[in-house]
């Protein structure tokens, strides 16, 4: 599995966080996703053959928060 780091901006209260992980969780390829809502940080686990951080950007995105970097 790889992991990616994004840091997402507008996420402000545990409901935000169930969103972002009901968007991200179907991908398929990926395995968890860990939300750290005090400092806005989306952590996945992924399985880089079936998806990656371009199609977290849109999910996250299409869901309404702003994706403002990734490590
Ligand atoms: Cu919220």
């Amino acid at each position: 599995m790889e992991k990616i780091t994004l840091a997402v901006k507008g996420m402000t209260c545990m409901g935000c966080v169930r969103s972002v992980k009901n968007v991200l969780e179907p991908i398929p390829g990926v395995g968890s996703v860990d939300i750290d809502l005090g400092n806005g940080l989306v952590a996945i686990a992924y399985d880089a053959a079936k998806t990656g951080a371009d199609q977290f950007k849109a999910a996250i995105q299409d869901a309404g928060y702003e994706v403002v970097g990734n490590s």
